[in-house]
């Protein structure tokens, strides 16, 4: 189905201007829908069946997710201003739409009066990135995370990775070197997060999955964070995941598609910020442990990302949307070379996010 034709099936209540394709996801294709006679816009999404092929699993997440923090806003004396995207159903009712083609079609109103970048640019941004992430686990810290569905299994596991990539690189006709050399010297600490787990250390809580920077909504007249997006990734996890995933993110200056690998470094002050600003948050449930298993998750989910990107690469680009032939690969390559920078600076991290373990 075409987006002009999904973004018609949703209840907008009004006609169509433009439909147009939105942001830059390496999963879900994405567009910006306008209206004709309001100033309203929404946000139409088609998940990616391959990734995402129970649907009606991710939309359960959604709604509870976004119901118990509207719960929690509306019980709070100061909110802060932040929002929650509410999801607007299709003309028959549901939350979703399945097209003939089986993919899942969904909508949200569009959070006016914000916008989102692709980098971090001054310590005040990063502290606002880590308040909203502290904001959204802390609204979430009373959801038992067994209530909803994992739908993805596997993701942000990192050993699972890792035998993915034994299986592909097995037959791939592809290698490099370098980035066998990185897997190889990292395997051994796959497996850190995982059984610290299994151990009982680390408490299973609502994660959201995919706290990059371009997934926070930040005012355009205050400049604070108002809401975070993309909740398809919303399961049951560590949050550390989830702080190491947005420091992976939001430190890296250059990017994630930097085209020069020596701009690639992992920024010390927006982690402090970050980190500051997410403590303030989220300090009054946080245990020692959590905090002591920072500085392993920014480092373990940067590995994991680049061992994604080199499996991808090495699997002929299955899963995430690829340019040519070798833009997986450039991808992992600015992750290991990012590895590297935290790894150098692994002590002034440990002292910030939980001292030496
Ligand atoms: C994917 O599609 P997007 O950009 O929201 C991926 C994340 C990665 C990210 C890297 C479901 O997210 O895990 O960190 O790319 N999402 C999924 O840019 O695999
Ligand atoms: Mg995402």
């Amino acid at each position: 189905m075409e987006a002009n034709a999904a973004a018609a099936q949703f209840r907008t209540g009004g006609a169509i201007a433009d439909v147009r394709p939105y942001g830059g996801g390496n999963i879900n294709d994405t567009f910006l829908v306008s209206m004709r006679d309001t100033p309203q816009r929404y946000i139409l999404q088609r998940l990616n069946p391959a990734v995402f092929p129970d649907p009606g699993l991710v939309m359960t997440n959604l709604r509870l997710v976004t119901d118990h923090m509207h719960k929690r806003l509306q019980e709070a004396t100061e909110t802060d201003g932040w929002q929650v995207a509410e999801v607007i159903p299709c003309r028959q009712g549901a939350d979703y739409l399945i097209d003939a083609d089986g993919a899942c079609w969904r909508m949200a109103r569009f959070i006016d009066r914000t916008r989102v970048y692709e980098t971090v640019t001054t310590p005040a941004e990063a502290h606002e990135v880590g308040r909203g992430l502290g904001r959204f686990h802390r609204l979430l810290s009373d959801l038992d995370a067994n209530r909803l569905h994992d739908t993805l299994p596997g993701f942000h596991v990192t050993p699972q990775y890792l035998t993915a990539y034994d299986t592909v690189s097995e037959t791939s006709r592809l290698t490099d070197a370098s980035c066998r050399e990185v897997i190889e010297t990292h395997r051994p600490t796959a497996m850190i997060l995982e059984e610290a787990k299994a151990r009982g250390l680390l408490p299973l809580r609502v994660m959201h999955g995919d706290p990059k920077i371009n997934n926070f909504l930040f005012a355009e007249e205050s400049g604070r964070v108002v809401s975070m997006v993309d909740l398809d990734t919303v399961k049951p996890g560590l949050i550390q995941y989830d702080l190491g995933d947005c420091l992976r993110s939001c430190c890296n200056p250059a990017g994630e598609e930097a085209p020069d690998l020596a701009a690639v470094t992992f920024d010390l002050g927006c982690c402090r910020a970050i980190i500051d600003g997410y403590l303030g948050e989220c300090a009054s449930f946080l245990t020692d442990n959590d905090l002591l298993f920072f500085y392993d998750a920014v480092r373990l989910i940067t590995f994991e990302l680049g061992l994604r990107f080199y499996t991808d690469y090495l699997a002929g680009n299955r899963y995430f949307k690829a340019r040519d032939e070798e833009h997986n690969l450039r991808r992992a390559r600015v992750q290991f070379h990012l590895l590297a920078s935290i790894e150098a600076q692994g002590e002034e991290i440990r002292a910030m996010t939980g001292g030496l373990r």
